[in-house]
Order: C-alpha cells, then sequence, then structure tokens
C-alpha cells in the first residue's frame, strides 16, 4: 500500500514527460531509437515495413502527452461525454491524419528525406483496418474525429475485428472474397490492455434469492468469455486532444478452458477455445445460417456488455451514485447493432447495483439514444424469442417486462387498440416470436433520429409512426456530415491550398466558411486554377489505378463515379442500362463515336458475400465493361472501369478526381448517403434523385448546379399503390428495350443468353426499386449532363458553387446538432 501511495504521490506521477521535440533532428532521433530500439534493426537493414511502423510509433510519441493529458483531465473533470456504441468503424489509413493532427508532416517529410526515405512510400505501406461494411461505419469515424476536434468527451466502442470486410478480388468478372488480415505486418496504432479484460456470460439460466427480505433475481451464465480492450488514439485536429477509441476483442477465459481440459477431453477444450475467439473473428459474419446469426448476437452483445461494464466499473470514479449516470453519460446506439445494451444496462443496475426497477428504468431511458440509418424494414433487425432466451436468458426477460410496461402506457393513451397494441410491441408475434430491436431502441432512447431531413420525416411517418404519435417530440433529425479533414484536406491537398490561400486555413474546422468561396466562381483565373486541379487530381487517381489495376483514365474524359455498397436500391443497375445505352448508340450506328462525349466510368462496390443478386450486378458491370473496352468501334470513346476491393484509401483518391457524381438511389430508400457529401465538397457535380441527403445538396447548391431526375417519394408512392408494372415500361420504350434485349441476348456473356437471365427477368417481372420507371428521365438527365459538360467555363463554375456551398455538411455541424438536440454535452476546454 506504501509503495502505490508513494507511485500516486510522487510529484511526477500525473504529468507525462515531454515527448520529443517537434525539430527535424529531433524527429529523426527519436524515429532511429525506434527503429533501432524498438524494431531491432538498422536503418540499413531496414525494410519499408519496419520504417512505416518505426514511423507510426514516433509519431505515437508525440500524441502520447495529449492522450494521457487529456484522460486526466477527464477524470478530473467529469463533465457529460458521449458512449459511441458502434459494431463498424471503419476508420481508413491512420498515419497521415495523426500527421495532420500534430502538424508534424512536414518536419516528418524533411527528416525522411534526410534518411533518404519517402514519406509516401511509408504512407502506402499501412493497411486500413476496414471494421466497418460502408456508411453507418465510415460516418462513426467521422464523428470520433470531429468530436476529439471539437474538445467534447467521447469513447468509441466497438469490436476489434480479426479479419475487416473481406477483400475483395474479381475472378471471371465475379467477386470472390478473401480474408482481409489487416493485422498481418503489426498494428502500430493499438494499445492492448489484457489487465482490464471483462468477463461476459452467455447461456444458462436466471434465479431469484433472497437478499435481506428482497427477493431478486440473478443470472447464473453457462459460459463466458473474456472481452479485452484494445485502445486506439483519436486526435483532434491541432487542438492538443486525443480522444479515445475502445475495440474489444474475445479471447477463451482460463476457467472455462482449463476445466474442459481437465476433464481429458482436449479437443473439446481447443474447439472451446476457437468458439470463443470465433466471435471477435470477423466482421458480420453471414447471417444466413443459424450459426451464423447466433454469432453475431453474440458479437453484439459481447461489446456492449463489456463497454457498459467498462463505464461503469472502471470510468466512473469509486463511489459514484448511479441516480446521477445522465448527466455523466449519454450511449448512443448507432443502428439496432447494440439495442441489447438497454436490457444490459437495466440488468446492471438492478442485479448487480440492486437499484430498484422503476428507478433504473427511469435513468436508462436518459442515457440511451438511438440513431436508425435505414429504411428498408428487412433491415431492421429482430432476434428471436428462442435464440435470445437461450444466449441471453435474463435479458429476454428484462425485455420482456420493459415491454409489458410499455404496452400498459399504451393502453393507457389509446384504450384496448388490440391491433395497435400488436402493431407497436417489442416482441413480434407473426411469422415467428422475435424481438425488435428498432422498437426497444425506440421505447428506451431519450431520442430517436434519423440521417437526413428526408429519412427522418419517412421514418416518422411510415417507419414508426404508431411511436411518433404515441411519444410527441422523441423523433428529431440530425443530417449526416464528413470529416473535412480526412476528405477534403487530406484527400484533396492541391484543392486545399487553394482554397487556404484563397480564404484563409479557417475552412478545416468551419466549414460554412467555404461560402467566402462564391465570388470566386466569377474569376476566370481562380476558375483556371480549379480546373486544373481537377486534372492533376485525375492524374493522381490514374497513377493510383494504374499501379494497383493496371488501368488507365484518359486524360480528356469526364470522370463519372459511382462507388458505394453494391445494393439493389441504389440501382447500380440503372447505370449498367446508360453506359448500355451509350454504347448500344454507337454500334448501331446510330451516333458516330467522335460525337460521343468522352467518359471514364468507376465503380468501387462490394457485395455482401450472400446476396446472390447484387454479385450477379457485380459480374454484369464487369462483362459489359469488358466488351465497351474492347470493342473497336467505341473508338476509347467510353471506358468502364471498375478497380476491386473498393475502401476508403481508395476513397481519398477517386473522389477528388471525378467530375459527376451518381447518387441514383430510388427516392425513399437511402436514408441519407454520405459519399453524395463528399463528391459534392471536392467539386464534382451531382446527377441524384430527390433522396436522402440529396435533397439537402441541391437546395444549398441550387437547381442549376444539379442534375435532378427520377420520380418523387410521394410519386414512387403513387406508382406502387396503382401497382407497378416495369413490362409496361420495358414494352413501350424502344431505347429501354434495346438496352434490356442487348443484355438479354448475351451480347455482354460471350453469346450465353442465360448468364444474366435472373437480372432480366427480376427486372421486367418485379424491379421493386423501379429502374424501369426511371430509366426515361435518368437517360434525359444525362444527356443533358454530357451538354453541359461541353461548356466547361460552366462547369467549373458549378463545381466552384458546390465546393463554396457544401460546408453544411461538416461532420463538426452534425456533432452540433447532436449536442444541442440529443446529448447535451458540450465542448469542454
Ligand atoms: C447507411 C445508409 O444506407 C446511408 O444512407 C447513410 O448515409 C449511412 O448509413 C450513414 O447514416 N446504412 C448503413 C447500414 O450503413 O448498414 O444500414
Amino acid at each position: 500500500a506504501d509503495a502505490a501511495t508513494a507511485v500516486k504521490t510522487h510529484p511526477l506521477a500525473t504529468a507525462p514527460v515531454a515527448g520529443p521535440p517537434t525539430s527535424v533532428d529531433g524527429f529523426v532521433k527519436e524515429f532511429l531509437r525506434e527503429l533501432n530500439f524498438g524494431q531491432g534493426v538498422t536503418l540499413a537493414q531496414s525494410t519499408v515495413n519496419d520504417q512505416y511502423l518505426a514511423l507510426a510509433r514516433t509519431v505515437r510519441h508525440y500524441l502520447m502527452a495529449r492522450w494521457l493529458e487529456t484522460s486526466r483531465r477527464q477524470f478530473e473533470q467529469q463533465t457529460k461525454g458521449v458512449a459511441y456504441l458502434s459494431a463498424e468503424y471503419l476508420l481508413g489509413r491512420q498515419l497521415g491524419n495523426a500527421l495532420l493532427a500534430t502538424d508534424l508532416t512536414e518536419v516528418v517529410e524533411d527528416g525522411l528525406r534526410s534518411l533518404g526515405i519517402d514519406l509516401a512510400t511509408l504512407r502506402s505501406q499501412e493497411v486500413e483496418p476496414g471494421l466497418g461494411n460502408g456508411g453507418l461505419g465510415r460516418l462513426a469515424a467521422c464523428f470520433i474525429d470531429s468530436l476529439a476536434t471539437m474538445g467534447v468527451p467521447c469513447i468509441g466502442y466497438g469490436i476489434r475485428y480479426e479479419y475487416g470486410i473481406f477483400r475483395q478480388t474479381f475472378v471471371d468478372d465475379q467477386q470472390v472474397e478473401q480474408p482481409d488480415g489487416w493485422l498481418a505486418l503489426g498494428a502500430p496504432w493499438e494499445f492492448p490492455h489484457p489487465e482490464q479484460a471483462q468477463l461476459i456470460g452467455f447461456g444458462g439460466h436466471t434465479e431469484t434469492y433472497d437478499d435481506e427480505g428482497v427477493t431478486r433475481t440473478r443470472w447464473v451464465p453457462a459460459w463466458d468469455v473474456k472481452a479485452l480492450p484494445y485502445n486506439y488514439m483519436v486526435p483532434g485536429y491541432l487542438n492538443g486532444r486525443v480522444n479515445t477509441l475502445r475495440l474489444w476483442r474475445a479471447v477463451a477465459t482460463d476457467a472455462f478452458d482449463l476445466k474442459i481440459f481437465n476433464a481429458g477431453d482436449f479437443e473439446e477444450a481447443v474447439r472451446s477455445q476457437t468458439f470463443a475467439e470465433n466471435i471477435s473473428k470477423v466482421l458480420y459474419p453471414e447471417d444466413s445460417t443459424p450459426q451464423g446469426k447466433e454469432l453475431r448476437l453474440q458479437q453484439q452483445y459481447f461489446f456492449v456488455a463489456a463497454s457498459i461494464k467498462n463505464f461503469v466499473y472502471d470510468v466512473l470514479p469509486e463511489g459514484f451514485d448511479l441516480h446521477e449516470l445522465p448527466e455523466r453519460i449519454i450511449f448512443q446506439l448507432n443502428d439496432t447493432h447494440p439495442v441489447i445494451g438497454v436490457p444490459e444496462l437495466m440488468r446492471v443496475l438492478v442485479d448487480e447495483k440492486k437499484m430498484d426497477w422503476d428507478e433504473a428504468w427511469a435513468i436508462t431511458k436518459q442515457c440511451f439514444a438511438y440513431t436508425c440509418h435505414t429504411l428498408l424494414p428487412e433491415a431492421l433487425e429482430v432476434w428471436s424469442v428462442d435464440l435470445l432466451g437461450r444466449l441471453l436468458p435474463r435479458h429476454l426477460e428484462i425485455i420482456y417486462r420493459i415491454n409489458d410496461e410499455f404496452l400498459a402506457e399504451v393502453r393507457e393513451k389509446f384504450g384496448d387498440d388490440e391491433l395497435r397494441i400488436r402493431r407497436m410491441s417489442i416482441i413480434q408475434e407473426y411469422p415467428a416470436r422475435a424481438v425488435r430491436m428498432a422498437y426497444l431502441a425506440t421505447v428506451a432512447g431519450a431520442k430517436v433520429n434519423g440521417v437526413a431531413e428526408l429519412h427522418s420525416q419517412l421514418l416518422r411517418e411510415k417507419v414508426l409512426p404508431d411511436f411518433d404519435e404515441f411519444y410527441p417530440g422523441k423523433f428529431t433529425n440530425v443530417t449526416n456530415g464528413v470529416t473535412p479533414r480526412r476528405f477534403l484536406r487530406l484527400a484533396n491537398p492541391a484543392l486545399s491550398e487553394l482554397i487556404t490561400e484563397t480564404i484563409g486555413v479557417g475552412w478545416i474546422t468551419d466549414l460554412e466558411r467555404l461560402r467566402e468561396l462564391e465570388p470566386y466562381a466569377e474569376d476566370e483565373e481562380f476558375r483556371a486554377r480549379f480546373a486544373a486541379i481537377k486534372a492533376h487530381n485525375k492524374r493522381r487517381a490514374n497513377a493510383v489505378l494504374l499501379e494497383r489495376d493496371g488501368f488507365t483514365v484518359p486524360d480528356d474524359h469526364m470522370v463519372d463515379v459511382m462507388v458505394k455498397r453494391l445494393h439493389e436500391y441504389k440501382r447500380q443497375l440503372l447505370k449498367v442500362l446508360h453506359i448500355v445505352t451509350l454504347y448500344d448508340r454507337i454500334v448501331s450506328g446510330e451516333v458516330a463515336a467522335a460525337d460521343v462525349t468522352p467518359r471514364t466510368f468507376i465503380f468501387g462496390a462490394k457485395a455482401a458475400a450472400g446476396y446472390a443478386m447484387a454479385k450477379r450486378i457485380i459480374h454484369l458491370i464487369n462483362a459489359v465493361g469488358s466488351t465497351v473496352n474492347a470493342d473497336p468501334r467505341v473508338e476509347g470513346r467510353l471506358k468502364v472501369l471498375f478497380p476491386p476491393n473498393y475502401n476508403v484509401t481508395l476513397a481519398e483518391k477517386v473522389i477528388p478526381a471525378a467530375d459527376l457524381s451518381e447518387q441514383i438511389s430510388l427516392a425513399g430508400k437511402e436514408a441519407s448517403g454520405t459519399g453524395n457529401m463528399k463528391f459534392a465538397l471536392n467539386g464534382a457535380l451531382t446527377i441524384g434523385t430527390d433522396d436522402g441527403a440529396n435533397v439537402e445538396i441541391r437546395e444549398l447548391v441550387g437547381d442549376e448546379n444539379f442534375f435532378l431526375f427520377g420520380m418523387s417519394e410521394p410519386e414512387v408512392q403513387a406508382l406502387q399503390d396503382a401497382g407497378y408494372r416495369p413490362s409496361a415500361f420495358y414494352e413501350s420504350d424502344p431505347t429501354l428495350r434495346r438496352a434490356i434485349d442487348l443484355i438479354a441476348s448475351g451480347a455482354f456473356s460471350g453469346g450465353d443468353r442465360s448468364t444474366f437471365e435472373p437480372v432480366v427477368s427480376n427486372l421486367l417481372h418485379q424491379d421493386r426499386f423501379m429502374v424501369l420507371a426511371d430509366f426515361a428521365s435518368y437517360i434525359a438527365e444525362q444527356d443533358r449532363v454530357d451538354v453541359a459538360y461541353g461548356d466547361q467555363e460552366q462547369w467549373t463554375r458549378s463545381a466552384i458553387l458546390n465546393v463554396a456551398r457544401t460546408g453544411f455538411f461538416s461532420s463538426d455541424r452534425s456533432m452540433v446538432d447532436y449536442i444541442d438536440r440529443i446529448w447535451h454535452t458540450p465542448p469542454v476546454r
């Protein structure tokens, strides 16, 4: 005890020693020290990977004092913070961002150069952590960046998947998934803390017992795993603050192992360990099998329970009065994946902390808020009562009680309206008894938000209307945003420099200041520089694509980009039909190739491993690309490129090179989109439907700087109600018919008509996302794009205005809205 006190009261106890000097010399010394003593090699012996790892650790040193200081102050001040619970974080590479946050880029560049090392080479050695699927995961990464930059206390909680989202390759034009071993070459950005492991139970049963005259319940799990925290730095931009992202890894508990081992069943003992470690093995396993489903629920409970335990037992000071929990923390539920945290917090408060149920419920309701990211009913998770009861019996009991009390309130307000009660019940009865996680989140959440104006409106009116009526004021909107640090400053250095030179550097943390660029749209010299930067970014993307995939983007082509997950509602098929139509115009002789606006179409998209139609669409895009690119009649005027394995790293190169951004989902289906924001901010013009955040982009940039097409959401609804018959569009539109017939004829599949038959018949007979209904309008608008592109001065004017008017889409602004409307967590000085 004396030794411990001595350590805690030592004059140097809380003040970390200063980081290395920020001079070039100071950096070089520190880097060589890491290379020699950390990595164990001399400069002469070192590989690029050695150099990269040593550099990453050196940069960590510069951040470390800030990190320690941030957490010390946070502990001292005990102000309210955000615990962001997310199954996904799509972070992108760390090194460039860390250098930017510390303003060390030049020092490091010079220092490395003096040793004969090129910083860019080391940066490209980093394997990005692909711990997410798409929008929702990338959004989480933008949010934690913004919170650190704004000085808001936040811990991000998630899972340290051993394999992130699969690495996509194409074999015979078809997607093949490879494991993404992102940790294989070393993980210099993480700090494991095995001593802070949490035990997470599963299965078993519940029992009641007498606790000094009070009957209480406890859960007796049948097995458990250990959750090991790995901490990552989340540096704020030039503000000396570093927040924490804490990701959990699952390992077998010793006890669990040993018992079975001692019983002599060695094989079973090993199997159990594998079983435990499977929990954090892969990002969202395929869930088309019951085993896959169960593993997913295990993952969700695993990371949420570890996070809540960590916060309640480790982060809060000893003796903290849990009645004050809502003044200290808000758990933000990033979609339904972490919603099992609601009954878990109830279990901790009632069973472990022995709090009265009503009190615990009152606290819990203030400590959670829920963000919904979808409008597709099938994307709202439900867990079968069977599975939940088997894996988490106590949680199911708690959910039942929450539901009983909730339905009693509904009865009180609306009377015995049994249909309404069935509609609103957290427990769905048909087609199978299951827990509706979105409903649970809505009942428990202090607020529920959608992610764009239109989405939030549809959420209230169409997805959860009963709840909106029952809880006036609970629903709100926060339109998504993207971090200007990564997606403008880092991704587009040339444009960033021009902006800074023109309006000063303040835009990086106050993106609305881009407005000051508006007058420069009329400045001829500025326009010339802006256009030169776009050309430069195209050459830069070209160099990357050439090295990566052997692709070239011709200098004089319009760069037309559609990058996002492959999903039918996003309508990559509509884009394909456009390309096929242009191709058909040329080969049929309707238009001379020389008269076609030269375009390079760039696709980037991964299809979920079990989503057969999405995979077939990928096949079709590649097949159309191979045919069009090889056909001499096209004279190189059209080019289709589909670089495999689209990820954050590639996005940072492709987006700044784009002229045209494709945001063509069926109206009422895309919750928001964030790619759409990144493109506009980097000076691409959008062709898009009135969907998600496109609506807000168009309002801000102005109709004349946006290519709008397609049905509005009410029109979609009306057509749906009238009975949509896709074949009617096929029959009445000769252009459409030719495009579809060309695909059906086998023109893109070596004459084999069967290859794309499922795509064709789906379009003709079902077409859930109304590709055929919007086709004519899309083609007409694309023809207008061609005309507009012919006037380069005007195009550049519009592009500049897109940049100047989209500062609203900074994730810093999203954070301000979350803080005002939901979290009430002010920044800390
Ligand atoms: C996505 C939505 O599809 C996208 O519109 C939105 O911008 C993004 O979330 C962030 O809010 N949803 C997902 C998902 O990523 O897994 O449901």
